[in-house]
């Protein structure tokens, strides 16, 4: 692992989205699967801050941008990593590129909202700000037992201050790149949701 005491891993993600929100913004370009799993794999330190209680969502979030990396030996861009499952009729089907995106936009949308929340959120706790993005993003898709698992987990993670320290910040800077971060991935998140919606794949399954 990177030595997380040199490292700035919320800088690295907030440069990394910018790019991709340069390329979804420009219109003209379409966004390739190296350089996004390459920028997905770079919020995984930030689920391995969040401590123990997120082991689960860290494993689960890993294995499927690892699996968005592997297909990036074959498929140039999303749009083709999609359709090649639209055509083989798997977009859906457990383990399925499609499918690891659809899971992989939801952990980036929650980080999103995390940090929206914590930027308006008073206070050292990251429990409210966590259980809004979880609420608002994986809730609705996931059954009771795992809802219960993440509500548990909601009082074991660290507050702001230990959390800015594992990411090597303080509360200025951290605060520029959580922003950063928030409004680059917004793009990426609708641009994914579309690539979906364009093909009446839907985005709530
Ligand atoms: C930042 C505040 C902390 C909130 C973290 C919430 C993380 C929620 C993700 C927990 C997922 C761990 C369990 C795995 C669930 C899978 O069943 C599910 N994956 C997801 C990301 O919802 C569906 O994956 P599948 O069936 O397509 O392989």
């Amino acid at each position: 692992m990177a030595d997380s005491t040199s490292e700035k891993p919320l800088r690295l993600m907030a440069e990394a989205f910018k790019d991709l929100a340069d390329t979804v913004n420009s219109g003209s370009a379409e966004v390739e699967l190296a350089p996004f799993s390459r920028a997905c794999s770079l919020v995984s330190p930030l689920f391995v801050c969040l401590g123990i209680a997120f082991k689960f969502a860290e494993m689960d979030y890993v294995a499927k941008v690892h699996d968005i990396a592997e297909a990036s030996k074959s498929i140039v861009t999303l749009q083709a990593m999609l359709e090649r499952d639209v055509r083989d009729n798997s977009v859906k089907k457990s383990g399925s590129h499609s499918r690891n995106l659809l899971r992989v936009k939801r952990g980036l949308d929650m980080v999103k909202l995390l940090f929206e929340q914590i930027l308006v959120t008073e206070g050292d706790s990251l429990r409210d700000p966590a259980s809004k993005a979880y609420a608002q993003v994986f809730a609705p898709h996931h059954g009771w037992a795992i809802r219960k698992a993440v509500a548990a987990g909601m009082y074991v993670i660290p507050t702001k201050g230990q959390l800015l320290r594992k990411l090597n910040e303080d509360e200025s800077s951290a605060r520029i790149q959580m922003q950063n971060f928030a409004t680059a991935c917004a793009p990426v998140v609708l641009y994914i949701d579309k690539l979906f919606l364009t093909r009446e794949l839907g985005i709530d399954w």
